[in-house]
């Protein structure tokens, strides 16, 4: 027996509406695509069908073609022959646009004669953000429509525009009601069913524009570095402009299958699905009712509290923050403030936002507080006995079934638990900074964190907007954890004859936003240092001993000018050579290769690791982390990801030539050919 078509047609006097019912997101999967053709040849067909208007049920139009198909062979219908044969239809088709109208879905539209929206919607080829193109024609119909430069931004940044800009670009025809999309639509489709000849977008032009294409590239460089896709994408909008349409279609499909069967793609189509696998927890069952989270308390009003309490304000979600002393407390509300108007002045906001949010912020010096809290956070000093105090108090003032969270960045969940009488409410929320930008919390999972525990604070992750990954607590969880081996290798390759300027550079050239010795100078090298000038013991004593800590003193492991600009520095120089003499290794020529098999592999050993240890529920977790707290590129897909196109036996053997001990899983399925 076969599936039934999810597309339905609905006869309206002369116009045949072509719907499409294909949960969740109307992707254009074979199924969808036979359906399409089969009603659109339905329509043609029938001599009392005038025009034809196409929408889809459920929560959005097409939201793209199906990417869980690509890579796989094809099957039925291609949806350049549906979108071709719309376009030439004798009959006008419409397009009812609701919900997200992206990538393929935009596509579909363009090919149609016209679109029609409500307010709601929005349009938008994002193909770039998955390392490809519009490769249904978008790249040739859209910039006929609004031009090179709108084009370029749609196309080669890939965020999607709402109705009414759409509408004022030309992209759609009427905006209509929010409630009355069909209706609207029909009544659309009556009085344009006569109209002759039938507008096709490819029979428009559209003059080219150097400038628009230099000045893009110019703004968007930095941005665009590493990645294939962008530079394809602007180079099919260049071609819109300079081809015939047919020639640019053929070019478009030519960079479309590069990209597709690329690397860079794979692994961000990846990364596209991992993040959405990421908030799913393996034994929790998804429709575990979820405790309410209707106010927040955050402990500790410095960076870290300030942007926690951010997220949940912007979120309109009230917060009350504490401090010990009331100096403090102005400090840190007075830098929400700051960064919340610095955001509207950039025009990120709204101008009204900053107010909206303070007047949701609660400062007090009182933990007595948070007892209506139904979430509290603590970001205090990062020490065990100080957070056990403050774990024993919060047990005594938070309401029952409060959710009590740890901030912690490396400590014990369980043993901070275990001084309330109700570890099952305990949990690791560790945000990373600053919190009200990063996109990533990892979730850490106690020893007895309840099941709806975890499931509530999931669904509000996704509520303020982040990404989260559920961890197991270890020593620094998922993130920190792989930081870790990557730091030690990168200290001892400074020993044996690396500079902080060539590791860095390998890593920034690997992708990253910057290097070990970079983030350290960021971070501030005297972070976890003992103190004592006297005592020193490795080169970041050294430094941390000469007062060189970091970006905030103008000297690290690099020298800064006024405009925090790095340099080589001499002194920096002396001390490594000065301890490699002490030490007696000789120096030798580190290679690029040497330092990649050396910091990188070790993370993916480590990475295994904490697979092996339970610590991660998969793979692609890891690589969420990765990708979103500290900066992996996109197009690599993460660690493991990565580690897979490098091939697992040559990182074996790269991690068993410089004496690593490989994990097991690492072995086993290198062996096997099989995956981590
Ligand atoms: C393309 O169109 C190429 C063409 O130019 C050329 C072809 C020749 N396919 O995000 P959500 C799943 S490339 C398959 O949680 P939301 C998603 O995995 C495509 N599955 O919901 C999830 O599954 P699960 C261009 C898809 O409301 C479920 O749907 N289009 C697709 O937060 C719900 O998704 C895009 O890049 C898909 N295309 O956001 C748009 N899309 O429940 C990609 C979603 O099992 N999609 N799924 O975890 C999105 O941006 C968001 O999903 C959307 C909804 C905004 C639509």
């Amino acid at each position: 027996m076969t599936a039934p078509s999810p597309i339905r047609t609905e006869r309206h006097g002369e116009i045949l509406v072509i719907i499409s019912d294909s949960p969740p997101v109307n992707a254009l999967g074979a199924a969808v695509r036979d359906g399409l053709e089969a009603g659109v040849k339905e329509g043609v067909a029938d001599a009392s069908i005038k025009a034809m208007v196409i929408r889809c049920d459920g929560r959005t139009f097409f939201a793209g073609a199906d990417i869980t198909e690509f890579g796989k062979p094809p099957k039925g219908a291609s949806l350049h022959e549906v979108i071709d044969m719309m376009d030439a239809s004798d009959k006008p088709i419409v397009a009812a646009i609701h919900g997200t109208a992206l990538g393929g879905g935009c596509e579909v539209a363009l090919a149609c004669h016209y679109r029609v929206a409500v307010p709601s919607a929005v349009m938008g080829l994002p193909e770039v953000k998955l390392g490809l193109l519009p490769g249904a024609g978008g790249t040739q119909r859209l910039p006929r429509i609004v031009g090179v430069k709108a084009a370029l931004e749609m196309v080669a940044i890939g965020d999607p525009i709402p109705a009414k800009k759409a509408a004022e670009v030309g992209l759609v025809d009427k905006v209509v009601g929010e409630g009355s999309l069909e209706a609207d639509a029909i009544a659309f489709a009556k009085e344009i069913a006569g109209k002759r000849p039938i507008p096709r977008v490819r029979d428009k032009t559209v003059d080219p524009d150097p400038e628009a294409v230099e000045a893009f590239r110019k703004a968007h460089g930095r941005k665009m570095r590493g990645f294939d896709a962008p530079a394809a994408n602007i180079a099919c909008v260049v071609a819109a402009s300079e081809k015939p349409f047919d020639e640019g279609m053929k070019f478009e499909r030519e960079q479309f299958m590069k990209l597709m069967t690329g690397t860079q793609s794979a692994a961000q189509r990846h990364i596209f699905f991992a993040e959405r696998q990421a908030a799913k927890i393996d034994d929790v069952d998804p429709k575990t009712p979820l405790r309410p989270v209707n106010k927040v308390g955050v402990i500790g009003a410095g960076t870290m509290g300030g942007g926690i309490s951010m997220n949940f304000l912007s979120a309109g979600i009230p917060v009350t923050i504490v401090e010990m002393q009331q100096e403090a407390l102005d400090r840190g509300t007075g830098v929400v403030r700051k960064n919340y108007e610095a955001s509207a002045a950039k025009g990120r906001i709204k101008p009204d936002a900053p107010e909206k949010a303070m007047a949701l912020l609660t400062p007090t010096l009182s933990l007595d507080d948070l007892a209506d809290c139904d979430l509290i956070i603590e970001a205090v000093y990062e020490n065990m006995d100080v957070k056990k105090e403050l774990f024993t108090k919060l047990d005594a003032i938070a309401r029952p079934g409060a959710i009590l969270a740890s901030n912690t960045s490396y400590l014990n969940v369980d043993e901070i638990a275990a001084v309330t009488k109700r570890p099952e409410d305990v949990v690791g929320m560790h945000f990373f900074s600053p919190a009200n930008v990063m996109k990533l919390l990892e979730v850490v999972r106690g020893e007895k964190t309840a099941g709806d525990v975890l499931a509530t604070v999931m669904a509000l992750a996704k509520k303020i907007r982040k990404v989260a990954v559920v961890a197991g607590v270890c020593h620094g969880f998922i993130g920190n954890r792989m930081l870790s081996p990557r730091q030690i290798e990168a200290n001892k390759l400074l020993m044996e004859g690396a500079t902080p300027e060539q590791i860095d550079r390998v890593h920034v050239e690997f992708g990253m936003p910057m290097g070990p010795f970079q983030m350290s100078d960021l971070a501030g090298v005297d972070i976890g240092w003992h103190r004592d000038p006297t005592r020193i013991e490795s080169i970041r004593d050294a430094l941390a001993a000469e007062g060189r800590w970091g970006q905030k003193k103008n000297a690290g492991f690099y020298d800064y000018d006024e405009k925090r600009n790095p340099t080589p520095s001499p002194r920096v120089a002396e001390i490594i050579e000065d301890f490699r003499s002490r030490s007696n290794l000789p120096k030798r020529e580190i290679t690029d290769e040497e330092i990649v098999e050396r910091t990188l592999y070790p993370m993916v050993n480590e990475g295994a690791l904490i697979l092996e240890e339970g610590k991660a529920q998969r793979a692609s977790d890891i690589d969420v982390v990765w990708i979103y707290g500290y900066g992996w590129p996109v197009y690599r897909g993460g660690p493991m990801f990565w580690a897979q196109t490098e091939g697992l036996p040559k990182v074996v053997a790269g991690l068993e030539k410089h004496g690593f001990k490989v994990a097991e899983s690492l072995k086993a399925a290198a062996e096997s050919g099989g995956k981590l």
